[in-house]
């Protein structure tokens, strides 16, 4: 049975108020787009299909390494979390399925699903956790402080290799059928250690983990460039990453963090090449500024996430067949997470949307005329355009709110769970 945690009249009354200038606006849009030859409904049906993962680890307020502040009502275990997961899907209807991350949400396997079904929610890839010490699992004793998988002694590298595999059963016994390595490893200081063996060290655990993995999973493996080791870090591109995932064979995939990279590296560009060498396993979705800042989807460079989106929609059936994971990987740390979540499952679906629009005979065309400016004339008309309306109806039809924020600050929800879990200190550090 399902119990979703918004009350239903709290909904109506929000749509209700909304209901009239949203017909209007859907109509309006509708007949732009018919004038362009593009029907608004195909458009609505597709983001209906289109879902992104929540990170359970997003539901709580984030931080930095300098402190964490943590909000009202915040979570105190998986179970919570999952509540809150649940109110970003009944109002947004965008996000079905959530991402954990062992062992931050350990929990009985079986309690855990039925717990999921009962609030109309499934899993997605798993997160395995080796940046950190684990000091309360007897089957972690050994410290990471020097690497996991491409750890120099061989005892940590298996100790880190059987968490893997823990986490990926876990996620079978939970109904999910991928799991996600993001390690730390890498160095400080040049000489700290040599890549080439590091690698090889990697390779060696990676294809361990692969080898041990269910049936049906397949492996992510997510590249970062620095952080937190600042030197170099032994999955540092996605040119490493791509070796590892050829390295491993065919249910190895690269996962594209858009925080990742080198500043204005060209993002798109890799999930074009990822897509051609068919190996793009899939996202975190986030939005940075400098770093891996970890903010809301399309906040800062809402363009790039439309560019990224029109590889996606260029690759047509090539990514039909890759299906990539679709997650967001982000830290709040002075918004409500839950407004934050809501809003970017929002933005990444406005990017797919206006993906969707671009002329694509059209752009060829320009490209093969070397017409560079109607070309780039092509992108931004489907980039200008406002998709709301679209995003409303597609959330409408799947029984969500038209303004989901709006809908969540109407139902009191941060209030009433404020009351019912207890205040949590501020520390002087967070994980990201
Ligand atoms: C770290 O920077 C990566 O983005 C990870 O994907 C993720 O943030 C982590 O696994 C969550 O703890
Ligand atoms: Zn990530
Ligand atoms: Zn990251
Ligand atoms: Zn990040």
């Amino acid at each position: 049975m399902s119990e979703l945690p918004i009350h239903e009249s709290v909904l109506e009354a929000d749509n209700g108020k909304r209901q009239a200038a949203f017909e209007a606006d859907f109509a309006a849009l509708g007949e732009t787009l018919d004038r362009r030859g593009i029907a608004v409904d195909a458009i609505v049906e597709k983001l209906r299909a289109f879902a992104v993962a929540v990170p359970s680890w997003g539901v709580g307020t984030g931080g930095t390494r300098f402190a964490r502040f943590p909000g009202p009502g915040e979570p105190r275990g998986i179970m919570e979390k999952l509540n809150d997961c649940a109110v970003i899907q009944q109002l947004g209807r965008a996000t079905p399925s959530v991402s954990l991350h062992i062992p931050w949400d350990r929990a009985d396997p079986a309690a855990l699903k039925d717990k999921a079904a009962s609030l109309g929610l499934c899993f997605d890839a798993m997160n395995s956790n080796t940046f950190q010490d684990h000091p309360d699992d007897p089957r972690q004793p050994l410290s990471y402080k020097f690497g996991s998988l491409s750890h120099a002694d061989p005892a940590v590298r298996a100790q880190a290799v059987e968490h893997n595999l823990a986490v990926a059963e876990f996620g079978r016994a939970i109904g999910s059928t991928a799991l996600t390595v993001w390690v730390g490893d890498g160095a400080n200081f040049p000489g700290q250690s040599d890549h080439s063996r590091s690698f090889e060290r990697y390779l060696q655990s990676a294809r361990a983990i692969y080898a041990g993995l269910p049936q049906n999973f397949r492996l992510f493996t997510e590249h970062k460039m620095y952080e937190p080791a600042f030197y170099s870090t032994v999955v540092q591109d996605w040119g490493t990453n791509l070796l590892i995932a050829r390295e491993l064979g065919d249910r190895a995939f690269c996962l594209v963090d858009l925080g990742h990279h080198a500043p204005n590296v060209n993002i798109e560009q890799i999930v074009s090449r990822l897509i051609f060498a068919k190996k793009l396993g899939g996202f975190h979705f986030n939005d940075a500024k400098y770093g891996d800042d970890d903010l809301d989807a399309g906040s800062i460079d809402p363009f790039r996430l439309f560019l990224v989106f029109n590889e996606l929609v260029e690759a047509g059936e090539a990514l039909e067949r890759l299906a990539p994971a679709h997650m967001i990987d982000q830290s709040h740390n002075v918004t409500d997470p839950i407004e934050s979540l809501i809003r970017s499952a929002g933005e990444i679906r406005r990017a797919y949307a206006q993906a969707l629009l671009v002329d694509r005979a059209a752009l060829r065309g320009h490209q093969d005329d070397n017409d560079a400016i109607m070309a780039s004339e092509c992108l931004k008309q489907a980039f200008r355009t406002d998709v709301t309306p679209i995003l409303a109806k597609a959330r409408l039809l799947d029984g969500g709110a038209i303004d989901p924020i709006a809908a969540y600050r109407a139902s009191g929800y941060r209030k009433k769970v404020a009351a019912e879990r207890p205040a949590v200190r501020g520390s002087g550090g967070g994980i990201v």
